[in-house]
């Protein structure tokens, strides 16, 4: 395949972006729009991939800018304009707003026509790093998401660098392929043909016959802080062509301007859709500041666990010297990464692998065991209690509670404490909307554990109990955020008594 240019990518991307824009006799007439209103559009996008176009989803401001940055305090004010050609709803994950504005087909919002558009007004009252993504079907997958960093107005004067990064895996595939290859017994075969001593299904694959044999390091010794409790874990079930940060590989990677000895404040997000990962800060120490958004104690290192969906804020002390420094994120039970470059003024890039050199253990919740909110819940004991169950069968089936489809009732006031309890081969990253909760339990030991809004359920009888305080009434989901898992019957609601 002949290799365009970036040049030439963005030339046609900007066209399929202007065609889209234009309020033709072609589209339906849109509703004025609300005053004060930013417009963000869901639209279509070409990027390179390995030198190959790849036609990807994406939510870009009018000027361009993918994803929002905004202050605490202000009003999400935007209106979301759909501009793919097929129906979606965008979900704001990490806000609490109103639940008829949360963006989830099916439970809070009915799917946005291709062509129409639909305004959002509610207070934002907490800093953090967030993201928006679709809540519909697998669009989520190709790429259908975006940065939405909520500032703290306090740091505003601080000599801080802030570098956001969107982490993907990406597959030329159709989503809806893949889902049906899995559910025709790809995920059961990789099951047995992967067991947890050489999982990665990618290894050897893209790396000629050299590295025969090379695979082994690593998985063999997954059983991190005691959280797996016996059988072969199962980790990817989708072989990703790539991963990529802001949309590029390393290959071609985003390089940052940075300054000799400044300070810089990443807020990574793992977009992806099915890919646990770790950042990999390579020289680097950080020190890991928050999670999800919200402020943890301190955690110094250079290696953290990434699960699916969720954010990491960490800074960085950067040497004075002119070099530059990696950030990747690498695949769990594998070797493939991606990164951005941070280089300093006179730093010479080199090209970075986009293999690492051996192989990242599976993200097991060794990391969440040590997390310590910096602003817990207040002492409270549960006024109401659940216990999940997570199952799979076969034919790719996931369920949560056996698919019962009634929402869990809750009602204002409650402090509710719900315990997941984890009976699969794989782990599964649940996200509860509408509501930022606490770890307080990993496999029935009590923690004061980080804030979050995503919490990574081991597999293999890992356990782990989330506590809430019920402030914010409506209908609200609970899923595995993994987005096949989710897609196959890993999802359930919550609905407040009135
Ligand atoms: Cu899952």
């Amino acid at each position: 395949m002949k290799t365009l240019s970036r040049r030439r990518f963005l030339t046609a991307s900007a066209a399929t972006l202007s065609v889209a824009a234009v309020p033709s006799l072609l589209l339906p007439a849109r509703p004025a729009r609300a005053e004060g209103h930013k417009v963000i559009t869901a639209g279509k996008r070409v990027i390179e991939v390995k030198g190959r176009a790849a036609n990807v989803f994406g939510l870009a401001q009018d000027n361009g800018t993918q994803g929002l940055v905004m202050n605490a305090g202000e009003r999400f004010r935007v209106r979301l304009e759909n501009r793919i050609g097929e129906p979606t709803v965008i979900h704001w994950h990490g806000l609490t707003p109103p639940w008829q504005q949360d963006g989830v087909s099916g439970i809070s919002q009915e799917p946005i026509a291709d062509g129409e558009g639909f305004d959002y007004d509610f207070p934002v009252a907490t800093p953090g790093t967030f993201w928006m993504h679709s809540h519909f079907g697998l669009q989520e997958q190709l790429m259908l998401a975006a940065p939405l960093i909520v500032r703290d107005p306090a740091e505003a004067g601080a000599d801080m660098q802030e570098v956001v990064v969107l982490f993907h895996d990406f597959t030329f595939r159709d989503p809806n392929e893949i889902l049906a290859e899995l559910k025709a017994g790809a995920h059961d075969m990789a099951g047995m043909e992967a067991p947890a001593a050489d999982a990665n299904p990618h290894a050897g694959m893209d790396m000629g016959g050299s590295m025969g044999g090379m695979s082994m390091g690593g998985m063999s010794g997954m059983s991190m802080g005691g959280m797996q409790m016996g059988g072969a874990a199962h980790l990817q079930d989708v072989q990703y062509d790539a991963l990529l940060a802001n949309d590029r590989t390393l290959d071609d990677p985003e390089v940052v301007s940075v300054e000799q000895g400044g300070r810089v404040r990443l807020r990574l997000i793992n977009g992806a859709a099915s890919t646990n990962m770790w950042v990999d800060l390579g020289q680097l120490s950080g020190r890991l500041i928050a999670v999800d958004g919200m402020p943890v104690e301190p955690i110094d290192g250079s290696r953290f666990e990434f699960a699916v969906a969720q954010r990491l804020d960490i800074v960085i002390e950067l040497p004075k010297e002119a070099s530059a420094w990696p950030v990747f994120a690498v695949q769990e039970g594998g070797r493939m990464r991606t990164g951005i470059v941070l280089a300093a003024k006179g730093a010479t890039v080199a090209k970075f692998a986009d293999m690492a050199d051996a192989d990242f253990p599976a993200v097991a919740g060794e990391l969440e065991q040590r997390l310590r909110a910096v602003k817990p819940l207040a002492e409270k004991a549960a006024t109401r209690q659940h216990t999940m169950m997570m199952m799979e069968a076969p034919g790719y089936i996931w369920t949560l509670d056996d698919g019962k489809a009634t929402p869990i009732p809750l009602k204002s006031g409650d402090r509710f404490e719900m315990t997941f309890m984890n009976h699969t081969t794989m782990s599964h990253p649940m996200h509860l909307h509408g509501h930022s909760f606490q770890v307080v339990a990993v496999n029935g030991k009590r923690i004061s554990g980080a804030m979050r809004d995503t919490v990574l359920v081991p597999s293999n009888m890992g356990m782990v109990t989330i506590a809430f305080d019920a402030d914010n009434a409506g209908k609200w989901a609970l899923h595995c955020h993994h987005l096949y898992h989710m897609a196959a019957g890993m999802m359930t609601s919550l609905a407040y008594e009135s």
